[in-house]
């Protein structure tokens, strides 16, 4: 093939770090994939388990159960270790006993002499990539969190079941804090062509109190789907290899990431999730969306909740 390696590690093999690993294995992303996890069996019985599907992978990928030494060469480390979110807990809430754990993991990956990219999914995701790019020490670009981009995925889908479109020609997005105080940015949510304040005008039966609604399922969708069945892995999975696929491909994508402010927004020293162009260099831009007065009263909140809580790290 003659093409260049990829390596992806992945530190943290639960619901999330596995259902990422199998997410990646069908879609041939990258050619090495590494498992790390505290439990050393159960990274090697998901290696075990994924190896066995290879004969059924669109690509050849090679898959073991590594330790922080096999970062060296990574292009990308996944942080999806970590406590996950209990029914009836704040994201917020998890923020100290992950601070400590990351600083671990991050100090461990570093020594190793990493100098690709981090892509952090562990909550509070805001919060911790802001944790890792101060442990890291690598540049703001290099450390990106998954931000809001399965809440604008959710957005997206259940905007598209409401107007009976495909979701991916829903253009809209949810920014701020990966929880209780993200804002959807109804000003500048298109439908297809049509922009989505225009289509409220014309059509008839589309109301403000359903869209209300849609928002409220999105920014809850987290406790609903713990409250069933304990953990949400799937969709985010896929979001992470979407992640994971613009930088390796170099693909320019605007993704709603957690992404370092410095001025964009009029805010700086915040990592938070806002619209922003992904390379193979990480984050290259930040987008800044027209915000109406309230929306950007109601992302000033966001910061300001992210902002407390860095304030309280020990870093
Ligand atoms: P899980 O199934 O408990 O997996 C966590 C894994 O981390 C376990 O296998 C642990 O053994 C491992 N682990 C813990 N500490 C360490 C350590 N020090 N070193 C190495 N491994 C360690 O949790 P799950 O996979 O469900 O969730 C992981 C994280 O993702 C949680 O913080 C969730 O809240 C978060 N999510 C983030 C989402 C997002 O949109 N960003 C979405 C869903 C979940």
């Amino acid at each position: 093939m003659g093409e260049k390696l990829s390596r992806v590690v992945i530190v943290g093999t639960g619901y999330v770090g596995a259902s990422f690993a199998f997410t990646m294995l069908n879609q041939g992303v990258a050619s090495e994939l590494c498992l790390i996890d505290m439990n050393k069996e159960k990274a090697l019985g998901d290696v075990m388990d994924l190896n066995h599907g290879l004969p059924f992978a669109p690509s050849r990928t090679k898959i073991w159960q590594g330790d922080y030494s096999d970062c060296k060469d990574a292009d990308i480390v996944v942080l999806t270790a970590g406590a996950n979110q209990k029914p009836g807990e704040t994201r917020l809430d998890l923020v100290n006993k992950n601070t400590k754990i990351f600083q671990s993991i991050v100090s461990q990956v570093m020594e190793a002499g990493f100098n690709g990219i981090f892509i952090v999914a562990t909550n509070p995701v805001d919060v911790l990539s802001y944790v890792v790019w101060k442990v890291s020490g690598l540049p703001k670009e290099k450390v990106i969190g998954s931000g809001t981009i399965l809440d604008t995925a959710r957005f997206r889908f259940l905007l598209g079941e409401y107007f009976q479109v495909d979701p991916r020609n829903v253009h809209a997005y949810i920014i701020g804090e990966h929880g209780d105080s993200e804002l959807p940015v109804w000003s500048s949510a298109d439908i297809g062509v049509i922009p989505l304040c225009d289509y409220l005008e014309q059509k008839e039966g589309v109301k403000q109190c359903d869209l209300d609604d849609i928002f409220i399922h999105v920014r809850d969708a987290a406790y609903e789907i713990i409250a069933k069945k304990e953990a949400t892995y799937y969709a985010i999975a896929m979001a992470l290899v979407r992640l994971t696929k613009a930088i390796l491909n170099d693909e320019h994508s605007i993704l709603t990431v957690s992404t370092y402010l410095d001025g964009e927004y009029g805010f700086e020293d915040v990592y938070i999730g806002v619209p922003s162009i992904v390379t193979r260099q990480g984050i290259e831009r930040v987008l800044e969306i027209e915000l109406n007065k309230e929306e950007k009263a109601m992302f000033a909140r966001s910061v300001q909740v992210l902002k407390d809580l860095i304030g309280q790290l020990d870093l």
